[in-house]
């Protein structure tokens, strides 16, 4: 059985500590796929629901210090009740708050898959990229190399996205080659993508890599047909008809176009 399928049969609650951008587009995402959205940051029940809940998807795209104490909270009960954590460190590298805190709850938590641009995880390693606010600049380091340093430094899963998307838990790493570049067009098309990594992460009873390369591929087909029915139109019909095939895209549709290569090391 597909992990798709499972996500859906399954409806995991997926608990959100995320940014003022793209909380309704995550919650609208996550409830297309058939995952349950619970976006929740109050200091008083982000331990309860992170324990109730299939994953945590900790994102710090509009971070402040309540945020910060939110997400120790829900990152360290969901360690104490095995649910896997999703950090996407949005803008690291961009700030040296951005920098520092997303160094702090890596040490502070167990992180199960951390997804961001490749200047993101650069900037988590302590190395240099170009970053414009939250976006990747160009570059040309080994993408690849760079997220299994990152995985075995953290040991968790490392996803880094662009054109080409790399996941790896640091012995075994997959390209994945499914998507469309308008979801540049769309604001916060990666932080759903964590989002929806999580919903994967808790339908896969613990094979994480294998679930964060459906997941990636599984987002990029739904784009890719999303494009092809919205050509002639702009960035927010696409933005709709995504949604819907985030719902629409079966598991037969999706093995027929998912396109997922293992690297040899
Ligand atoms: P950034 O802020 O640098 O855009 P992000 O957090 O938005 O980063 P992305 O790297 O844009 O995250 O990834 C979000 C989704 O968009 C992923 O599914 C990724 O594969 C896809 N994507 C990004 N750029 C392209 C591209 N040029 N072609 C195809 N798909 C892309
Ligand atoms: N500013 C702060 S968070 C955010 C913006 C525009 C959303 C970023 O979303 P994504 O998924 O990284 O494009
Ligand atoms: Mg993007
Ligand atoms: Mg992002």
């Amino acid at each position: 059985m597909s992990f798709l399928t499972k996500v859906r049969a399954s409806n995991p609650l997926v608990h959100n500590i995320t940014n003022i951008v793209v909380a309704n587009f995550s919650a609208n995402g996550l409830l297309a796929l058939g995952a349950s959205p619970f976006m929740a940051d109050a200091h008083e029940e982000v331990a309860d629901i992170a324990a109730m809940s299939g994953a945590v998807v900790l994102n710090i795209g509009t971070l402040n210090d309540y945020a910060i104490e939110s997400m120790l909270l829900a990152g360290k009960a969901a360690n104490r009740h095995n649910v896997p954590v999703v950090l996407d460190p949005v803008g690291a590298g961009a700030t040296a708050y951005r920098t520092e805190v997303t160094h702090k709850l890596v040490s502070h938590m167990q992180i199960t898959a951390l997804r961001g641009n490749v200047a993101e995880v650069a900037h988590v390693l302590g190395k240099n990229w170009s970053i414009k606010g939250v976006d990747a600049g160009a570059g040309d380091g080994d993408v690849a190399a760079l997220a299994v340093q990152a995985a075995l430094k953290l040991k968790c899963v490392v996803i880094i996205t662009g054109k080409e998307d790399v996941v790896t838990d640091g012995t075994a790493t997959f390209v994945i080659r499914n998507g469309h570049p308008v979801l540049t067009r769309v604001t916060g098309t990666g932080c759903l993508l964590s989002a929806v990594v999580g919903a994967f992460l808790a339908a896969s009873g613990g094979a994480w890599l294998e679930a964060a390369a459906e997941a990636l591929s599984f987002y990029g087909v739904a784009a890719e047909i999303a494009e092809e029915r919205t050509r002639l139109q702009g960035p927010g019909s696409f933005q709709a008809e995504f949604l819907n095939q985030l719902a629409l895209v079966t598991p037969e549709v999706y093995a027929a176009r998912s396109r997922i290569q293992r690297l040899e090391q």
